[in-house]
């Protein structure tokens, strides 16, 4: 039986209760879709939700940078200093992680959040696999600078919260290991008015390029809870359309 809507309401401020099992028993065929949004517009908490609802695996390019810096490899010491400037890491080093990883995952549905984030990514990208759609988050700026400065996260898993919208269920843990959370480098607000404006520059193009080929869906508001819906409501029929 199909799970009510309401399920799939934030509860406390969580969307644990979620309830995947119906999409992905039907939804079997391949699809992949670019998650698009400002820093802090919501990808990663949008793209969580894809994956419990729709059974795609989410590829965050900013998570797997993240994982790097913490284990010290090499692609982490490279694109630490980069990070938190604010600055883009260099194409070459993320778009081969990138491919990497996708070549890695091979014939599964998928979310990309994160990549590609100019044109010279979408231009590797769409030689490698074809999206099947764009989703474009919306968020006025102000909402944004508000939001990242109660962003806290586990980095070793890329699980994030924020007090007041999804608390941890104990103050300062992780849910899930219980070890300690702590907050983005480039979430100091210099930072992310330098990585706003780097978005505005740089996706005005992308954006653009993926919207003459009418891929393009934009979701304009204020809170998660309001643009869910309409995201989850989308993906069902583009999914069930193939
Ligand atoms: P990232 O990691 O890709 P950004 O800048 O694209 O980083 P970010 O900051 O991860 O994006 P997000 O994923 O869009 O933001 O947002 P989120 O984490 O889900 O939500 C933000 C906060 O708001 C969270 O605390 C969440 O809980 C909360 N929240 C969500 N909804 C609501 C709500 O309705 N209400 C409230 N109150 N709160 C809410 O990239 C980082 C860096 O890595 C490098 C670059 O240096 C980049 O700056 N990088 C790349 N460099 C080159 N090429 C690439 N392709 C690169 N990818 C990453
Ligand atoms: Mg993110």
């Amino acid at each position: 039986m199909r799970p009510s809507c309401d399920r799939n309401k934030p509860h406390n401020g969580h969307f644990a209760q979620i309830q995947p099992l119906y999409y992905i028993k039907m939804y079997t065929k391949i699809f992949r879709a670019v998650i698009i949004g400002a820093p802090g517009s919501g990808k990663g908490t949008i793209s969580e939700l894809i994956v419990k609802t729709f059974g795609f695996l989410h590829i965050s390019s900013g998570d797997i940078l993240r994982q790097n810096i913490i284990k010290n490899t090499d692609l982490g010491k490279k694109a630490q200093s980069y990070i938190a400037a604010g600055q883009l890491v260099p194409d070459e080093i993320v778009t081969k992680t990138m491919i990497a990883r996708i070549t890695e995952v091979g014939n599964k549905s998928y979310i990309l959040d994160g990549f590609p984030r100019n044109g010279a990514q979408a231009d590797i990208l769409s030689a490698r696999c074809q999206i099947n759609a764009v989703i474009d988050l919306n968020i006025p700026h102000d909402v944004i600078i508000e939001r990242v400065k109660h962003r806290w996260i586990h980095a070793p898993s890329g699980r994030v919260y924020n007090i007041g919208f999804n608390d941890p269920k104990v103050s300062g843990k992780d849910d899930v290991t219980g070890e300690p959370l702590t907050q983005r480098e480039d979430d100091k607000p210099e930072v992310v008015a330098k990585r706003l404006q780097l978005y505005d520059e740089l996706m005005g193009p992308v954006l653009a390029w993926y919207g003459e080929r009418g891929l393009v869906t934009t979701f304009k508001g204020r809170e998660t809870k309001e643009i869910w819906p309409r995201v989850e409501r989308f993906l069902k029929d583009k999914v069930n359309k193939g």
